[in-house]
C-alpha cells in the first residue's frame, strides 16, 4: 500500500518556496507573513482543533470577516483533516440557522462583534465549540491556538475524502451543500498552475472574499500551490487594487471589480505594465467591458467559467500557443475536465447549437451534503453533472454561456435564488404574492428586483419591505428596487411570466 498523503494541505505546502523567510502575504494594514509564519500559525490552529476531540469529519464553520487568519483556519481545517464550511460573512440568524441545523458544525468561528448572536444560535443548536476570530489578529481562537504548537503534522487523507462543504442556494429557496473533496480541489488547483502558466515569481492581488470558489480556491490555491506573494486587501478597494499592479503579475475579480476598476484614472498601460494576467469569472463579463479593458491596459482578460460543484471548468487561452481569447466567450474545455451540451432527450447536440451544459471530471463534486435525491436529481444516468446553465461551442471549441435553465440571478459575482427571496417577500403582511427577477445593471451586472402585488385592499410600502428583509437577510439578496402592481403576468397554464417581467423592467437601471 501506497502512504502517501494525498491531504489537499500536503500538496498546498510542497509549493511552498525552499526560503521560507520569504514573503508569502503583504496586507493592506501594512503586515507581513513570511511562509514559515503560514506553516506554524496553521500547524498551531490545527493543534488546537486536534485538542477537541472532534468526531471523524467535523465541520468547522467560518462566519469571518477576511483576513489571513481566516484563510489559515481553512488551511488549518484542511491539515488537521476536518472539512472546512465558509459562511458568506453577510449572513444573517434566520440563513445561519439553516446552515447550522443542515450542516451540523462541531466548531464555529465568529467575529467577536457577531458572537452575542451567532454564539448563542450555535450554543442552542448543540454546537460544541465557538470560538471568535477578528480581522485585528484578535479573538479566542488565536489566543487558544497561542498555546499549542507550532509543528503538526497533516492527517492522512486519500483524494475521495472530504475537504469543504459549500453551500449554494438551491431553486426551491433552500441552500444545498455541495461536497468538495481533496482530490477535487488539488486537481483542478494543479490544471489551473499549468494552464494559467503560474510561474514562481507571480505576485497576485488577492481582492475576493474567501467565502466562495473564486477567492478560496482559485485565487488562493493558485497563489500557495505556487509559492507565489499574494497581496491582500481585505476588501476590494479600486484604489488599492490600482496602487498594487506595478507590483503584481496576477489579479482576479468578478465582472464587477473590473467595471469599478476602469473608473479609476490611475487604470493605464503604465500601471499594467508588469502584470501578466487578468481573470474574470463567476458571472458574465460584458463584451464592452472586456474591450475597454483592452483599450485602457492593454491587456486582454482571461475570461473562465466554474461553479461551487465542479470548480473551474472552461478558460480562455493563457499561453498564444494554446489559442487566443475570445471577448464573450468562457474559453475552452479546461484539461482533464468533460463538457457536453445537450437537446432534447439528452442528445449532444453538435457545434452552433444551444443546449445544456452537462460536465465530468476530476474536479466535479460528489453530490450535496445530505441530500441524496437532489444530488441524483442533478446527475444523468451516466453520471455527468447538470450544471443548470445554457451554451454552445463555436467551430473553434470556445464556449459561451448564453443563459441558465435555473431561475439564478448572479448579483456582483454573488448568487442569489429568487424563490427564497419571494418566500420571504410573502410572508410579509399584505403580501398576496411576489416574483423575484434579475435585471441588467451598470455596477452588479445583474440587479435583484421584487415585483410585489397587495392582496386585495392592502396599500404595500416598497421601502418598508426592503427595510423589512434588511433586517433579516444578507444585504446583496435583497433587491435594489421592489415595485407593487396590480397583478403579476401569467402564461395559459397560470405560471407567472418572468421573461415577460425582465423585458418590461430591462431599462430599470439604464435610465
Ligand atoms: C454588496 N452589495 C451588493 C453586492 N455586494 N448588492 C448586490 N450585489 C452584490 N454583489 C450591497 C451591500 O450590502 C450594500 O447594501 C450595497 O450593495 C452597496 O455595497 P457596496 O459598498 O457597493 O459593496 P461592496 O462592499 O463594495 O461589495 C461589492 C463587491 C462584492 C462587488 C466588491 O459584492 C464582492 O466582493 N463580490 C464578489 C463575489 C464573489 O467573490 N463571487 C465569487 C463566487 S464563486 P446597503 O443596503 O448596505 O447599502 C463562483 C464560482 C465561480 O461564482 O465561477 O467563480
Ligand atoms: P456558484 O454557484 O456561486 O458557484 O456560481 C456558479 C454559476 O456562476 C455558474 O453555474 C454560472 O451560471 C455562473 N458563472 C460562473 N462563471 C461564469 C462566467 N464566466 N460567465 C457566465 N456565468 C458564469
Amino acid at each position: 500500500m501506497s502512504a502517501h498523503n494525498e491531504n489537499l494541505f500536503v500538496a498546498l505546502r510542497a509549493g511552498f518556496p525552499a526560503d521560507l523567510d520569504r514573503i508569502a502575504i503583504e496586507t493592506d494594514s501594512g503586515l507581513a507573513y513570511s511562509w514559515r509564519d503560514l506553516d506554524r500559525a496553521t500547524a498551531m490552529i490545527a493543534n488546537l482543533l486536534d485538542s477537541l476531540d472532534l468526531p471523524a469529519g467535523a465541520r468547522v464553520a467560518a462566519h469571518t470577516d477576511k483576513s489571513v487568519e481566516a484563510l489559515l483556519l481553512y488551511l488549518a481545517t484542511l491539515r488537521a483533516g476536518y472539512v472546512y464550511l465558509p459562511l458568506n460573512n453577510g449572513y444573517q440568524q434566520a440563513e445561519l440557522e439553516y446552515f447550522i441545523d443542515n450542516a451540523e458544525p462541531s466548531v464555529v468561528v465568529c467575529t467577536g462583534r457577531n458572537f452575542h448572536w451567532v454564539g448563542k444560535l450555535a450554543f442552542q443548536r448543540g454546537v460544541g465549540h465557538v470560538f471568535t476570530l477578528n480581522d485585528d489578529r484578535s479573538g479566542s481562537l488565536l489566543e487558544r491556538a497561542a498555546q499549542h504548537a507550532d509543528r503538526h503534522t497533516a492527517a492522512t487523507r486519500s483524494a475521495g475524502d472530504l475537504a469543504a462543504i459549500l453551500y449554494t442556494s438551491g431553486t426551491t429557496g433552500r441552500s444545498k451543500g455541495a461536497m468538495l473533496s481533496h482530490g477535487n480541489l488539488l486537481s483542478n488547483a494543479r490544471t489551473l498552475q499549468r494552464y494559467w502558466d503560474w510561474r514562481p515569481d507571480d505576485v497576485l492581488i488577492h481582492a475576493l472574499p474567501i467565502f466562495h470558489v473564486h477567492g478560496l480556491f482559485v485565487a488562493s490555491h493558485g497563489a500557495l500551490i505556487n509559492g507565489s506573494t499574494m497581496l491582500w486587501l481585505s476588501r476590494f478597494d479600486p484604489r488599492a487594487v490600482v496602487e498594487r499592479l506595478p507590483r503584481a503579475t496576477v489579479f482576479m475579480g468578478v465582472p464587477t471589480l473590473y467595471v469599478r476598476l476602469l473608473q479609476e484614472a490611475g487604470l493605464t498601460r503604465a500601471a499594467c505594465a508588469a502584470m501578466r494576467l487578468f481573470v474574470s469569472g463567476s458571472a458574465p463579463l460584458l463584451i464592452e467591458t472586456f474591450r475597454d479593458w483592452q483599450e485602457r491596459t492593454g491587456h486582454t482578460i482571461l475570461e473562465r467559467y466554474g461553479m461551487s460543484e465542479t470548480v473551474m471548468l472552461t478558460s480562455n487561452p493563457c499561453r498564444a500557443e494554446d489559442g487566443t481569447r475570445i471577448g464573450g466567450t468562457v474559453g475552452k474545455v479546461l484539461p482533464g475536465v468533460g463538457l457536453r451540451i445537450t437537446g432534447e432527450g439528452g442528445a449532444v447536440v453538435p457545434a452552433g447549437e444551444i443546449g445544456n451544459v452537462e460536465v465530468s471530471g476530476a474536479g466535479v463534486f460528489g453530490g450535496y451534503w445530505r441530500m441524496p435525491e437532489k444530488t441524483a436529481e442533478e446527475f444523468t444516468a451516466d453520471g455527468w453533472f447538470r450544471t443548470g446553465d445554457v451554451g454552445r461551442f463555436d467551430a473553434s471549441g470556445h464556449l459561451t454561456i448564453v443563459g441558465r435553465s435555473k431561475d439564478l440571478i448572479i448579483s456582483g459575482g454573488y448568487n442569489v435564488y429568487p424563490a427564497e427571496i419571494e418566500g420571504y417577500l410573502n410572508e410579509m403582511p399584505g403580501v398576496a404574492e411576489s416574483a423575484v427577477i434579475g435585471v441588467p445593471h451598470p455596477d452588479f451586472g445583474e440587479a435583484v428586483v421584487a415585483v410585489v402585488v397587495g392582496k386585495p385592499g392592502e396599500a404595500l410600502d416598497a421601502a418598508a419591505m426592503t427595510a423589512g428583509l434588511k433586517d433579516r437577510i444578507a444585504g446583496f439578496k435583497v433587491p435594489k428596487r421592489v415595485l407593487v402592481v396590480p397583478d403579476l403576468p401569467r402564461n395559459a397554464m397560470g405560471k407567472v411570466q418572468k421573461n415577460l417581467l425582465r423585458e418590461q423592467q430591462r431599462s430599470l437601471f439604464s435610465g
